[in-house]
């Protein structure tokens, strides 16, 4: 099978992951403890290359969640897969996102950490397809703003592929 059509590069990629973590560590110095959640599976690898760049105090947590089953097609809810570890209360938590896309899960997922009555939280994307919005959702960080087109790679995949592209590849998903 062919390689995903490359849409942004390792390249871009690099640079505006480093522009990111200066953006956060700027606004979050003097604001510590912050505790980066990252939601799994997608996040992972730019929370990886996210947290390492950031210059100020922070921990790891972690979120899984699951919204579209096998293939591109939003399953209409969001199912928590496995909540955060640790205690979060009174401390300022930045959600970790790979992509945006209806927005259900961010929203459900602002809910749900606001339950465990942090400082505050914010929200940091890759990547956000303001088009396909379906529910409102704050933003507070984000990569880049992508058309209506399903991407795979850094941590995205489809049906379970393409995950460890190094790039942000489309491709034209079956269903
Ligand atoms: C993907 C992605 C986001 C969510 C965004 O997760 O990682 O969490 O969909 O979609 P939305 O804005 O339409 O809700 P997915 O459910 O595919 O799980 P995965 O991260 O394990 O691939
Ligand atoms: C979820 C998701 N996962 C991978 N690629 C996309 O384009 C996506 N939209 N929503």
């Amino acid at each position: 099978m062919d390689n995903p059509k490359v849409l942004i590069s390792e390249e871009d990629i690099r640079r505006r992951v480093d522009e990111l973590a200066a953006q956060i560590s700027a606004d979050y110095g003097g604001k510590e403890p912050l505790v980066l959640v990252g939601v799994l599976k997608g996040s992972f690898i730019f929370l990886a290359d996210l947290s390492r760049r950031l210059t100020i105090p922070r921990t790891i947590e972690f979120i899984a969640v699951s919204s579209y089953e096998e293939g591109s097609v939003h399953s209409g809810a969001v199912r928590l897969l496995m909540d955060v570890r640790g205690n979060i209360e009174n401390k300022h938590v930045l959600i970790v996102e790979d992509i945006v896309d209806t927005g259900r899960t961010l929203h459900y997922l602002i809910g749900m950490l606001e339950s465990h009555r942090p400082a505050s939280v914010r929200t940091c994307a890759l990547l956000h397809k303001a088009e396909s919005a379906e529910v409102e959702v704050e933003i507070d960080y984000t990569g880049f703003s992508i058309a209506d087109e399903w991407v795979v790679g850094y941590g995205l995949d489809y049906a379970e592929q393409n995950r460890t592209l190094p790039y942000i590849g489309v491709i034209q998903p079956d269903c």
